[in-house]
């Protein structure tokens, strides 16, 4: 039995369960269960507030976890990060009112700044000599300057609308951060192999994101022709038709160049094409 922690509510839950049902395992819904168990993997969920996660892993009372780099990073914990998921992008970035001028990382020294990400802030400043005063708040972190508890605050940003909206500009982008799959670096032996069956699940529905499977009908003179503009995996699967002296053309192919290729087999004669999503592809 492999037991993932999960955040409870928040930015990072709904796609971390959905990372789970793409890859089959089915986990019983209960909003208001701590613990909630999978149908048909050897997997229990314990669900967390984000910023006990990276500690309930690397203490072993969960084995496994989705969480936050900025997390990981502000509890130093030590915890095997097993694979990134492109989730939750974001970074952590100064930002000061917006009136103020700005030339380099120099106008912090004596400045007090808001965060609550203060072990992070006190090694880039004392990476990069800087003499600042860290206050330490829980939330609501870009109000702090308006009511003059700091003078500058240290947040998460993704889209900066919230910066804009509470008068700040953001002048140092300090550390980016996405959704990892994070480990308990001494895992036994059966609980690894489980997590390396999860591993090829979510390796299988990364490698089908922007990827299309394009089914086609071609004259057998044009064959070599459409095979050249749609190599596929390989290359495409080729199967003969009921009806004399025409073929069918499978193969899956990169979606950003998909409608590239369907206006050329288009020209070349193809018929009947079929476009469709790949939901997990095993190589
Ligand atoms: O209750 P719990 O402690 O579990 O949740 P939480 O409130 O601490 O965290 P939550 O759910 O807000 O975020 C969870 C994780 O999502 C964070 O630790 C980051 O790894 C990631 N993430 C991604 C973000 C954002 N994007 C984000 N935009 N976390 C927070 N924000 C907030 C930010 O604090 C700021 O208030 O959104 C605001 C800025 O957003 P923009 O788009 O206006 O710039
Ligand atoms: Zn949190």
């Amino acid at each position: 039995m492999l037991r993932v922690a999960l955040q409870a509510k928040g930015r990072l839950n709904e796609d971390s369960m959905c990372i789970f049902e793409e890859a089959g395992v089915k986990i019983e819904q209960s909003k208001r269960k701590l613990l909630s168990h999978a149908k048909n993997f050897p997997l229990e969920v314990l669900y967390l507030r984000d910023d006990d996660i990276p500690m309930a892993v690397a203490t072993g009372v969960a084995d496994i976890g989705i969480v936050g780099e900025n997390e990981i990073a502000e509890k130093g914990a030590l915890l095997e990060v097993i694979h990134k998921l492109g989730f939750g992008k974001c970074r952590i970035s100064l930002a000061i009112p917006k009136g103020e001028e700005y030339q380099s990382l120099s106008y912090f020294n004596g400045k007090r700044i808001a965060t609550s990400y203060p072990n992070i802030l006190r090694k880039y400043f004392s990476e990069n000599s800087i003499d600042a005063k860290i206050e330490e708040i829980a939330g609501s972190v870009e109000i702090a300057p308006a009511v003059n508890i700091s003078d500058a605050i240290f947040d998460i940003v993704s889209s900066g609308g919230t910066l804009i909206a509470n008068g700040l500009k953001e002048v140092e982008k300090v550390f980016y951060s996405e959704a990892v799959l994070v480990a308990n670096p001494n895992l036994s032996e059966e609980k690894r192999k489980l997590l390396k069956q999860l591993i090829f699940r979510f390796e299988a529905i990364e490698r089908s994101k922007g990827q299309k499977y394009i089914v086609l009908n071609i004259e057998n003179s044009k064959i070599d022709d459409i095979v050249a503009i749609i190599p596929g995996m390989k290359s495409p699967t080729l199967l003969p038709l009921a009806e004399e002296g025409w073929s069918a053309i499978h193969a899956v192919v990169k979606e950003d160049v998909l409608w590239d290729i369907v206006e050329k087999v288009k020209e070349l004669g193809a018929k009947d094409l079929i476009l469709l999503s790949t939901e997990k592809i095993i190589p």
